[in-house]
């Protein structure tokens, strides 16, 4: 069996704690034998919680991103990273323990099987864990996949979800220029404005180790804005 490269991108600002369980959790031997060979990176914001040595020691290859924090950063420059790779597909999840690893291959089976462009991990779908979402963000994240559905016109139930599975297609055609926890409605913008195939499957969403570093009503503003501004202006002008 032909073995295609998977990148398994985490996303870190100061996740000491968590890191480890998240890298360890992930199904190895599945996804292997799924026929994909496995590449983990680590795109760290700065942190200096021990965060980056222990991403060395679990084998991780790391980007320390340039220009400052931000996921938003830190994703753009690691998918301009998985460009110059070979990889076929990237799964993206965060790195404080509220995703499930081993979920992954839930995601990647839907993407071949359906031959499609984007499978997301919804939790709006999915099983939320008491405690893991604080009431105002579940609101919020209704209210912002809404907008973003009412105007971008493509069907999704979580636009801020932070697990995601892309081909390396829908990477190539991102144009991005989110700073902050913004980028996962660009991403969703652009993916709609490709008129890329974007699937679903429910997933669970449990409490984060550490602390979260979303301050609710600015980024939710930001998001909305990001939302709102790439209707009209579809890409990014620098
Ligand atoms: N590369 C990078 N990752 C970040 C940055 N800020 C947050 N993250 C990571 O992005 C993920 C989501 O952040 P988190 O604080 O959990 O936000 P929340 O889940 O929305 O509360 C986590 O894995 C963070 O470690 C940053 O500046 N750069
Ligand atoms: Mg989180």
């Amino acid at each position: 069996m032909e073995t295609l490269g998977i990148t398994i991108l985490l996303p870190t600002l100061d996740e000491a704690k968590a890191l480890r369980k998240v890298v360890e959790r992930i199904p190895f031997e599945q996804i292997t034998a799924d026929g994909w060979n496995i590449r983990i990176v680590v795109v760290d914001g700065g942190s200096t919680d021990g965060t980056l040595e222990l991403a060395s020691e679990l084998n991780c290859q790391i980007i320390e991103q340039h220009g400052g924090a931000g996921k938003g950063r830190g994703l753009r420059e690691a998918f301009e990273n998985f460009m110059s790779s070979n990889d076929a597909a990237l799964v993206m999840m965060d790195a404080d323990g509220t995703y499930r690893p081993e979920e992954i291959p839930q995601l990647l089976r839907k993407l071949e099987q359906e031959k499609a462009d984007i499978v997301i991990g919804s939790r709006m779908k999915g099983w939320i864990e008491d405690g893991a979402m604080t009431r105002r963000n579940w609101v919020g994240n209704h209210i912002l996949t809404w907008l973003a559905v009412f105007l971008h016109r493509t069907y999704i139930s979580d636009l801020c979800t932070g697990f995601w599975a892309l081909n390396r297609n829908s990477i190539k055609l991102m144009k991005l220029n989110s700073i902050g926890f913004e980028i996962e409605a660009e991403m969703y913008a652009s993916a709609a404005h490709n008129n890329l195939e974007i699937r679903e499957i429910p997933i669970h969403y449990d409490k984060r180790i550490g602390r979260s570093k979303l301050g609710s009503i600015g980024d939710g503003i930001r998001i909305a804005m990001k939302i709102i501004r790439r209707k009209f202006v579809r890409t990014p002008i620098s």
